[in-house]
């Protein structure tokens, strides 16, 4: 993680400055280097059920990381339902409305009832002063998000956790490679889950894992994701197919040599935009903490009330222009209608929640974008900021 040299030309420019730029795009590797591996799956004609290339990704993964046990799935979502099975979660589990909808619906999924709890308004975090007077009898385990791969308190919600003997599991679908001195976040709690969904900073096409911490669980999650089995005759457990094909995992290692220059190119980028942005009145730029190592996985912005726009009127006018941001996370999780009904969804527990969710958009941030793309954005905000009129609110 040390070495982020090389950086990415920056490419693509929207030469004529009117293409749509949207709000991501995958990083795909050179085709020729992904063809060997190609190759290599054609003639052996394994193509999936824990492959070579399977096995290699886990380890090279593990390394890169600084994890000691990684398991491979077909994304985060079954990641995390199969986390829960893992660990026997059942009953209810303070969790974050501030998310993308996977990380409750893996916990409706497991017939358990998530509990909301407002975020830490400075860092979209769920706010660790509010977990303990969430807790009850039927509570088994907090599911915190490393909300746009910013880490969490994750000294805070431990020391919750050991009080009251709940389990930890890290929705970490926007953490990879994330470092909190010195120390890779996906250590943190019992498990952490990540995501290798084409709009991640790594992708695998379709793609996530489970980080554990000892080699009994690594086989427990290992078995749960292969139906159960053990072997030809052996099933252990209600198990469920989550595994990743060698196709993915084969795509995952040549990803992984690009992460330096990949990560290198998203930093410029996050630079880049607050030093035209940082200026504009009613436009907060949330700030990265200096002591970790994050991975710019998501550029968001809070347009504020001394913005001549609201948020919505300046999403709508910046889609105008052919530039797709995003309102990640708008709605929230609680106002779905699977959870607006739960005690915990009211929106007057959930201030600071519903404040960003009403604020936020993600600008477009990814390492093909060019510096003119950036500039056309900054520009776009800085224009629409000058021009006050009544634009109809987005659906
Ligand atoms: N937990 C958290 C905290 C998460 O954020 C997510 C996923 C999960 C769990 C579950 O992880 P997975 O089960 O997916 O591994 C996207 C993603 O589908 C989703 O993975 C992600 N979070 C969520 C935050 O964002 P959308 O609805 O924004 O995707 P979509 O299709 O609108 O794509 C956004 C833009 O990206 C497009 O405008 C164009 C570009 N794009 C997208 C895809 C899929 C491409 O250029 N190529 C592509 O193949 O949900």
């Amino acid at each position: 993680m040390s070495s982020r040299s090389s950086a990415l030309q920056p490419v693509s420019p929207s030469q004529a400055g009117t293409s749509p730029i949207t709000v991501t795009q995958p990083h795909l590797p050179p085709l020729e280097e992904f063809l060997p591996y190609l190759e290599q799956i054609w003639d052996s004609r394994i193509l999936t059920n824990g492959g070579p290339f399977h096995r290699q990704l886990e380890t090279e993964l593990a390394r890169y990381l600084g994890v000691p046990y990684v398991c491979l799935f077909t994304n985060a979502t079954v990641a995390l339902v199969t986390a829960l099975q893992a660990l026997r979660i059942s009953g209810e589990v303070i969790t974050t409305p501030y998310s993308f909808v996977a990380t409750a619906h893996s916990l409706l999924w497991n017939g358990i009832q998530p509990v909301f709890v407002d975020i830490d308004p400075n860092t979209f975090n769920l706010d660790p002063a509010k977990i303990e007077a969430a807790i009850t009898t039927e509570t088994t385990a907090i599911m915190p998000v490393h909300c746009y791969g910013r880490p969490c308190d994750t000294e805070a919600i431990q020391a919750i956790a050991d009080n009251y003997n709940l389990k930890v599991i890290y929705d970490a679908a926007h953490a990879f490679g994330v470092q909190r001195q010195g120390q890779s976040v996906l250590n943190a709690g019992d498990l952490s889950i990540l995501s290798f969904h084409a709009t991640k900073v790594f992708n695998t096409f379709e793609g996530g894992a489970i980080i554990c911490q000892d080699l009994r669980t690594k086989q427990h999650i290992d078995h749960l994701k292969n139906f159960g089995y053990v072997n030809e005759v052996t099933v252990v457990a209600a198990g469920i197919n989550g595994k990743m094909s060698e196709f993915n995992a084969a795509l995952g290692l040549v990803q992984l040599k690009h992460m330096p220059s990949v990560l290198e190119r998203r930093a410029q980028i996050d630079a880049l935009y607050r030093s035209r942005l940082c200026k504009l009145k009613g436009i907060e730029i949330p700030e990265w903490p200096a002591q970790d190592l994050v991975n710019w996985s998501y550029f968001p912005i809070r347009v504020k009330p001394e913005f001549p726009l609201s948020r919505d009127a300046l999403y709508a006018e910046l889609k105008n222009q052919g530039i797709a941001g995003r309102r990640y996370f708008y709605p929230l999780i609680s106002e779905f209608p699977m959870y607006r009904n739960l005690p915990s969804a009211l929106p007057s527990v959930l201030p600071h929640a519903i404040e960003a969710s009403r604020e936020v958009i993600c600008l477009p941030q990814y390492p093909g974008l060019s510096d003119a793309d950036i500039h056309r954005v900054c520009e776009m905000i800085q224009q629409a900021s000058e021009t006050i009129q009544a634009i109809p609110l987005a659906a």
